[in-house]
């Protein structure tokens, strides 16, 4: 028996993986083999269903004061291809693309040097008002956390600010690679993992669904991968409210350290969505997230361990495309998302943003 299938047989038998064995499994388990385990992993954790919701992204501002070296979205204070909306714009663009019968707004932005907490809690309440029947899901850990120290106010009492003026979740962002030594180097401006952990667990403990990303697939390695999945599966042991991890491919145009390395292969994409699903034993949805991923690589992850797809969208993103997405005006219908589900021998079932299933 090899390596691989030894691990195999005593993750079939039960076991939880540590470190080591998702490592050697990671690096020397054919690709049918990952493809197998997670689907026996998918299967228990949500049958034969592919989630998805209607949902929207407002990205107020891509003024930013940090500068991620794999940030293609970010423009300085004063540069031409700089955006800010008002809360004004904000509400009407709420109140607009509700009206589709959308279940969730996601809003996250730049870290924008002028604004500060009493600012966003307004925002809320105003896009709350405009789309009451939506979920707002609202600013990463990383936004979260510049906002409140700005404030002096503990994360949980910022966060249950927030929770007051309508907040209803909190999306997976600001993650990236928890390894202390290369955020350092990507994203030195950025919260640390252990304050990222604690806006999430804050969040669990005030009860507030939340998601988990990690950015993948550019100078890290396979253990610094492994270290970030383990911080993540030990946190949701103890506060349990991640809903869901959104395994995040970098894309390489228009950013500095596209400079430095390329993208990883669609085989790797496969190989970090089927080892989520195995080492993430307690977060029940891995989503293959398709305005990043593609629809066609979307297609083949729903065979390695992801059940949801994420949401119509309606091209209401900008972060994939400036940083060389193939989807340059993503949109989806649900037809094709059913479509998709239903070539994988799946069924395609509309959630809200907790995952509770929606009937129309
Ligand atoms: O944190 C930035 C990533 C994230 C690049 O919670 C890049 O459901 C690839 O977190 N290549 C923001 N990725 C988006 C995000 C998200 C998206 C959709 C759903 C959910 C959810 C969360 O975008 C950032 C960063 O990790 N990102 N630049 C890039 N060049
Ligand atoms: Fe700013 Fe986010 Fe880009 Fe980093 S990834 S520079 S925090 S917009």
């Amino acid at each position: 028996m090899t390596r691989a299938e030894h691990i195999a047989k005593a993750l079939r038998g039960g076991e939880r993986l540590s470190g080591g064995d998702a490592s050697v499994l990671w690096r020397e388990a054919p690709l049918w083999l990952l493809g197998e385990l997670a689907s026996e992993a998918k299967r228990r954790a949500s049958g034969d269903k592919v989630f998805y919701n209607r949902n929207f992204h407002i990205e107020p501002t891509n003024i930013c004061l940090f500068n991620c070296r794999f940030c293609s979205y970010r423009r300085p204070n004063g540069s031409p291809e700089a955006w800010d909306l008002t809360l004004d714009q904000i509400e009407d663009e709420a109140r607009r693309r509700a009206a589709g019968g959308a279940t969730e707004v996601h809003i996250v932005g730049g870290v924008h040097p002028d604004r500060d907490l009493g600012y966003y809690a307004e925002m809320i309440r105003r896009v709350k008002s405009a789309a009451p029947a939506a979920t707002v899901k609202a600013f990463t850990a990383v936004e979260l956390h510049y906002l409140f120290k700005k404030a002096g106010v503990t994360a949980a009492e910022g966060l249950r600010m927030l929770v007051e003026a309508g907040m209803g979740a909190i999306p997976g962002g600001g993650a990236e690679i928890f390894d202390p030594e290369l955020r350092k180097r990507l994203c030195p401006e950025k919260c640390t993992a252990e304050e990222w952990l604690e806006i999430h667990g804050e969040a669990h403990k005030l009860g507030l669904g939340t998601n988990a990303t990690i950015l993948y697939g550019h100078v890290e390695s396979i253990e610094q991968r492994v270290d970030h999945l383990l911080r993540l599966r030990a946190q949701q042991d103890a506060t349990g409210g991640f809903n869901a991890f959104v395994p995040l491919k970098y894309r390489r145009a228009n950013n500095p350290l596209g400079v430095e390395t390329g993208e990883v292969s669609v085989i790797e994409d496969l190989r970090m969505t089927a080892m989520s699903r195995l080492i993430l034993d307690n977060i029940p949805h891995i989503k293959a997230y398709w305005v990043m991923y593609g629809k066609q690589t979307t297609e083949l992850a729903l065979a390695f361990g992801a059940d949801d797809v994420d949401g119509t969208i309606d091209d209401s993103t900008k972060i994939y495309s400036m940083a060389g997405a193939e989807e340059r005006r993503p949109a989806i219908t649900v037809t094709e998302i059913e479509r998709m589900a239903a070539d994988a021998g799946l069924r395609a079932v509309e959630r809200d943003t907790d995952y509770n299933e929606v009937a129309r």
